[in-house]
Formats: C-alpha cells, sequence, structure tokens
C-alpha cells in the first residue's frame, strides 16, 4: 500500500510532515512517493493526494481505493475524462478552510457596503469627503451556492444584519436566510440582490452563470463578488455590465486564466478589486486530521466521508 502525492503547486514536504505526524503507523520514507516519483509497481498505490493533478495521472494507478483532494473544488480532477470513475472522490471539507472564505466573503461586502474602498481612492486624493451610508438591514446580499463555504458566509453576514438570502439546487434552513432553490427561483433571487456572492462549484450547469443575462437581472448598481472559480464568469459581460453602470464593482478572486495574464483589462479596471486565488487557502495543519481519518477508513475497508458525487460533479 502506498500514497502518491500528486500537487505540483504545492509544497509536499508541509503535508508529508502534518500527515505523518496524524499517521504514525504509516511509514512516510517508504511509502509515501511525490510525483512523478512512483512506485515499481503502480499497483502498490492505494491513496492519491491531489491538487489539479496532470490529465491521465490517476488511472496509472490500477490499485486506488481513494482519491483525496487537497480543496473544495474538484473541477480539475472531473474535467479529466480518464478519471477512474469506480474511484471514490473526496473533497476538503475543513472549519479553517471555511473560516477563512467567510473572512473573504465578510471583507468584500463590507468593503462594498460601506464603500470603504471609494474612500481609499478619496486619501489618494487627499479628498476629505463623506457619502451617503447605507444601513446594513436593508442591503440584500445573495449568496449562490449553499453548500459548505456559502452556508457559513450566509449566517455570519446574517448575524451582523444584512438581509441575506442563497440559491442552491435544494431547499436550505438557515437561521435568518431566506433559501431560494432550483432554477424557477434563480431570477427572483437576482432581482432583489445587492450584493451578489458566487460559491458555487463548477460544473456544467454553473459554466457561465455570471452573464450579461443574469447581470442585467441584478438590480441597477450592484455589486459582484466571485470567490468560487474564474469559470462562472464570462468576463467581457462582467466588464461591459461594470462599464455601462450597470454594476457598481466587482471583486474577483478568480479567473478564466490563471495567473491573471498581465495584459488583461480587469488589472486596472477602477471598480475591479483583485486577489490571486487567495479566499481560502487549504491550511494543512488543520486539513491533515481529516485526511487521516479518511485514509484509515480506506484502509480498513470503510467508506470515506465527505465524498463528491460524480454524477452531480460536485
Ligand atoms: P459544496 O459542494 O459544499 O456546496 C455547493 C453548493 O452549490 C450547494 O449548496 C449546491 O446546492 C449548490 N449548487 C451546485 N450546483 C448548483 C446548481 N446547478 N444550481 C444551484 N445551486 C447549485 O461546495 P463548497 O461550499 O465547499 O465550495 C464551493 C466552491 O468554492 C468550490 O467548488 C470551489 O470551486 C470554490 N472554492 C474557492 C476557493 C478560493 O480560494 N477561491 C477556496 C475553496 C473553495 P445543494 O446544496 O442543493 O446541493
Ligand atoms: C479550493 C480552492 O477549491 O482553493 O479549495 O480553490
Amino acid at each position: 500500500m502506498g500514497i502518491i502525492f500528486i500537487a505540483g503547486e504545492i509544497d509536499a514536504d508541509v503535508w508529508r510532515d502534518v500527515l505523518a505526524a496524524e499517521l504514525p503507523e504509516i511509514d512516510f520514507d517508504t511509502d509515501f512517493y511525490v510525483w512523478p516519483d512512483r512506485p515499481t509497481d503502480p499497483g502498490d498505490i492505494d491513496i492519491a493526494l491531489v491538487w489539479r493533478p496532470p490529465e491521465n495521472a490517476l488511472s496509472e494507478f490500477p490499485g486506488l481505493a481513494c482519491v483525496i483532494n487537497l480543496g473544495a473544488g474538484v473541477d480539475s480532477i472531473l474535467n479529466d475524462e480518464t478519471y477512474p470513475r469506480h474511484v471514490p472522490l473526496v473533497r476538503m471539507i475543513d472549519p479553517a478552510l471555511t473560516r477563512h472564505m467567510t473572512e473573504f466573503v465578510i471583507q468584500r461586502v463590507l468593503t462594498f457596503h460601506r464603500k470603504f474602498h471609494v474612500y481609499d481612492s478619496f486619501q489618494r486624493n487627499h479628498d476629505w469627503k463623506e457619502m451617503r451610508q447605507e444601513d446594513t438591514l436593508t442591503k440584500r446580499v445573495g449568496i449562490l451556492g449553499l453548500g459548505e463555504l456559502g452556508s457559513d458566509a450566509a449566517r455570519v453576514l446574517a448575524s451582523i444584519g444584512f438581509d441575506v438570502a442563497g440559491w442552491s439546487r435544494r431547499e436550505k434552513t438557515i437561521d435568518g436566510v431566506q433559501s431560494f432553490f432550483g432554477e424557477d427561483a434563480f431570477t427572483p433571487f437576482l432581482g432583489r440582490t445587492d450584493i451578489l456572492v458566487c460559491l458555487l462549484p463548477l460544473t456544467e450547469a454553473t459554466r457561465g452563470i455570471l452573464n450579461a443575462d443574469t447581470l442585467s437581472q441584478l438590480p441597477e448598481g450592484a455589486y459582484v463578488i466571485n470567490a468560487a472559480r474564474g469559470g462562472h464568469q464570462v468576463e467581457a459581460d462582467l466588464l461591459a455590465a461594470l462599464d455601462s453602470g450597470h454594476l457598481a464593482g466587482a471583486a474577483l478572486d478568480v479567473f478564466n486564466e490563471e495567473p491573471l495574464p498581465a495584459s488583461s483589462p480587469i488589472w486596472d479596471h477602477p471598480k475591479v478589486l483583485v486577489t490571486p486565488h487567495i479566499a481560502s487557502l487549504s491550511s494543512p495543519g488543520s486539513a491533515a486530521r481529516e485526511i487521516a481519518a479518511n485514509i484509515r477508513r480506506i484502509r480498513k475497508g470503510e467508506e470515506p466521508t465527505d465524498q463528491v458525487s460524480l454524477d452531480a460533479g460536485y
């Protein structure tokens, strides 16, 4: 039995250390491989820890019992048609990941609600000026996706006074949060949303969901925050809605092409706040406990928790 780590951009040593501390029964010197290193017999690998693995990589290991993703979104894995569909896929659910995403969303919502980004520009011009202050209770935040991340952000936003709703496939019951669900509820949800936050998984159903048609259904002067995937936004439509004045601003953490090319007009757009896909980074120290528990379950022949539905794509 062996573990293969296929996560090019991530420091394997950090994960090896935290997992070794949680799993003293495993010899990480002999049974942990960092791609492209692998055992002589690839059939010895039963667990793959991955983040954006290269296409075809997972199909090389015929003995895989589970693939564990080191992030929440599994779109890059399921886009690979060679993914061995009989192998359970586990995604990251971790309190630190959730907490950090909620911090990001709260910061961006408050920035737009209180217009702190505009006051920043006043300071740069030595301009002492005040703007009308709107009340939190009247500010309608709408969260696309009420899963692990969206539901926590919704709860915290509601607890500080925002008028919060969320949109998901199935109905949700969250204190202080209005639940819109299913396709028919999408238009009314958009129509009541002043600040739209995207926390959907990227699937065939959600790709390009932030487009000219949907953005036009937001009220004049709305804001968009996308902390999910660049594939959710049609970037030309978003820029057009900002330029026409229909949207007042956008905070984008994710892009169709990452890193965002230096030549992209998004970088310098006066109404866009850009961050480099850092809304919430996986925290090895916190995530290792959950991953270790799943590795133990798998090796005892039990079902791992936090599995993705390969049919739903999330
Ligand atoms: P979950 O799978 O827990 O939740 C997904 C939510 O989206 C669910 O509420 C689901 O509805 C809803 N949903 C899915 N498809 C549709 C649809 N077609 N129509 C309406 N609602 C839909 O995901 P997480 O909350 O854990 O994560 C969300 C995404 O955030 C990840 O997939 C990832 O891409 C992104 N992410 C980005 C990070 C960053 O740093 N920028 C960090 C971490 C995650 P239902 O509940 O009814 O199933
Ligand atoms: C994730 C991410 O999906 O960091 O976890 O984007």
